[in-house]
């Protein structure tokens, strides 16, 4: 066989359906192989795409999505979104074709040192430098992208390796997954530790992170919660892990978090982190958790160090954090522990029903929060999110209640502008029966919105609703605060209809609302459409994104805004 050939049928092996991609000549070798293959080729309109696509693909199931590129400029344009997945712990393959072997370091067209420039973003980088090693290289990539601490593999393939001829060893895949198996338990005694803070505790919270944000973690924390039903918070790449509808569940927490959640951080006195990386947006908020003993538990040993290090934890763990939960629960089971918490929780309840967020619902014109909260009212357990970042993304994570695992994906850590419409293609794929809904800010939308077209031509059954403020609403609010008022490359003056954009790119459902009137219905049909719908929501460029706790500021410094106030039981 070929080395294009050996390639795709070590995809085919570990059972790959689709990959996401562009062509060019030195890949082309294996796109011939695929193009005759069982594996849809999926075709984005750039490599970003692609590899948010394939990011997608992974955020929104339990495999390793793949994006297959050609050299050079084609290789560095999915840079940003290796580094995004790197950032959020995604499982993600990249491979690239490169120039034949000879002609590297020979200043050749086309011809960029992948190695040098992934080292820093990538989990690894490979470079095949025999043909003797393509089927290793690809099974070990789709195992090591997915153990421990999840991240991106970046395969470099001069073409000369893809063109060259060798047997298929046909490998046993057991074999590859074995070497990243790892099982850490807790101990009887480490249990009993942690049983020992957790009953000594009066206000326990949890704290959860995308380590859960999965199957095995959120059926493991809901387990462990049915037993105590501790109040928890979540960060953004938790949103679903625990149904946020749950009274006790009081979502996001941070910068930009519930009112009830930056609320409740403030009185907790056992703060248990679970599959967190403890951001900066979240953590170093003046005070935060200072009296509470704190729990830690994390894949990441880097980080369960730092952690240690920077908070002496009374208590802490590395290894998957569902199992040891199941561990803890498991324990708590067999020794019949339960909590006195009446007082706490109920604190906690009243604090969700008596701080809710709020806007503007009068003004002359629409606020992304209210388009927000209506769309909340329509969605359901089925429904995969996908945003941009900027006021909409946060805005978003406050009013969705997500109740699923791998329901709202977000580029939490890295803050990548223009993940929302192709990591959504990439969701669509891994689940073909959900409902996939792209919520973007104008900024955002354009960024990759070469994606309109691929989500149209394809016939894609996936929702985009646009809030266009006509500016870069969360920086604009920056400069509102600390600028002077000026606004300074933030404001869009001329208007382009996107919703007459879709309608040329073959959607379904195409409509531009500016007035309130409108939005309730507009929504509603949007909604009920299938097949590629966009809703354009022209929205008030002076919205400012409220609840904020301002960099330098503590918890209880908040700000809520002229809407949030607190109501009666
Ligand atoms: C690739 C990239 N470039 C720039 C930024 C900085 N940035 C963060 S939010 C934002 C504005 C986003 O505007 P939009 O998508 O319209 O969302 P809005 O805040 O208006 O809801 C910008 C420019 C970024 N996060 N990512
Ligand atoms: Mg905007």
């Amino acid at each position: 066989m070929t080395g294009a050939e050996i390639l795709v049928k070590s995809l085919e092996e570990l059972g790959i359906k689709h990959i996401f991609g562009y062509t060019g000549a030195a890949i082309l070798p294996v796109m011939d192989e695929l193009g005759k293959s069982s594996i849809e080729i999926v075709v984005n309109s750039n490599e970003q795409s692609a590899a948010f696509s394939a990011a997608g693909y992974s955020r929104a199931s339990d495999s390793v999505g793949i994006a297959i590129v050609t050299s050079g400029p084609a290789i560095t344009n999915t840079l940003t979104a290796v580094a995004d997945s790197f950032a959020d712990s995604i499982p993600l393959i990249v491979i690239a074709g490169q120039v034949p072997e000879h002609k590297m370091g020979t200043d050749s067209f086309q011809h960029i040192d992948v190695s040098a420039v992934f080292g820093p973003t990538a989990k690894k980088v490979v470079l095949v430098d025999s043909i003797d090693n393509i089927e290793s290289v690809i099974k070990d990539a789709y195992f090591l992208a997915k153990s421990g601490k999840p991240g991106p593999v970046v395969i470099d393939i001069p073409i000369n390796l893809q063109q060259s001829i060798n047997k298929y060893v046909g490998d046993n895949l057991h074999r590859f997954e074995a070497v990243y198996r790892n099982e850490w338990h807790l101990s009887e005694g480490q249990c009993e530790h942690f049983f020992k803070l957790l009953t000594e505790a009066k206000r326990p919270l949890l704290y959860l992170g995308g380590g859960l944000n999965s199957k095995n973690g959120s059926d493991a924390i809901r387990r462990f919660n049915s037993l105590f039903n501790i109040p928890s918070v979540n960060t953004l790449m938790a949103k679903g892990v625990v149904d946020e509808n749950d009274p006790s569940s009081l979502g996001l927490l941070g910068m930009f978090g519930t009112p009830y959640a930056n609320k409740i951080i403030q009185r907790n006195d056992f703060f248990f982190a679970i599959g967190v990386r403890w951001d900066d947006r979240v953590a170093e908020k003046v005070g935060f958790a200072i009296e509470a003993k704190i729990a830690y538990i994390d894949i990441n040993p880097q980080k369960v160090h730092q952690i240690r290090n920077e908070r002496n934890p009374d208590f802490s763990f590395i290894g998957d954090a569902a199992s040891a939960l199941n561990d803890l629960t498991d324990y708590a089971q067999r020794k019949k522990i339960r909590l006195t918490i009446d007082d706490w929780r109920q604190y906690a309840i009243k604090l969700k029903k008596t701080w809710p967020l709020n806007y503007c619902r009068d003004g002359k014109h629409i606020h992304e929060a209210e388009a927000l909260d209506l769309l909340g009212q329509l969605i359901d357990g089925d429904t995969i999110i996908t945003t941009g970042v900027g006021n909409h993304q946060l805005l978003a994570a406050q009013y969705l209640r997500m109740r699923s695992p791998r329901s709202f994906l977000t580029p939490g850590s890295f803050g990548t502008m223009g993940f929302g419409m192709p990591s959504a293609i990439g969701a669509y794929y891994a689940n073909p029966d959900a409902t996939v809904i792209v919520v973007d800010g104008d900024g955002s939308f354009r960024m990759n919105m070469g994606e309109l077209y691929t989500i149209g031509s394809l016939s894609l059954p996936i929702k985009i609703l646009l809030l266009n403020n006509k500016s870069d609403g969360m920086v604009r609010n920056l400069e509102d605060v600390a600028y002077g008022k000026r606004h300074s490359a933030t404001e869009r003056k001329s208007d382009v209809d996107f919703s007459e954009l879709a309608k040329h790119c073959y959607y379904k459902f195409t409509k531009r609302i500016a007035s309130r009137g409108e939005l309730a219905e507009g929504l509603k049909s949007f909604m009920k459409t299938t097949g590629p719908c966009l809703l354009e929501v022209m929205t008030d460029i002076e919205e400012i994104l409220y609840p904020v706790v301002r960099a330098g500021a503590s918890y209880k410094d908040m700000d809520l805004g002229p809407y949030i106030k607190e109501v009666s039981d």
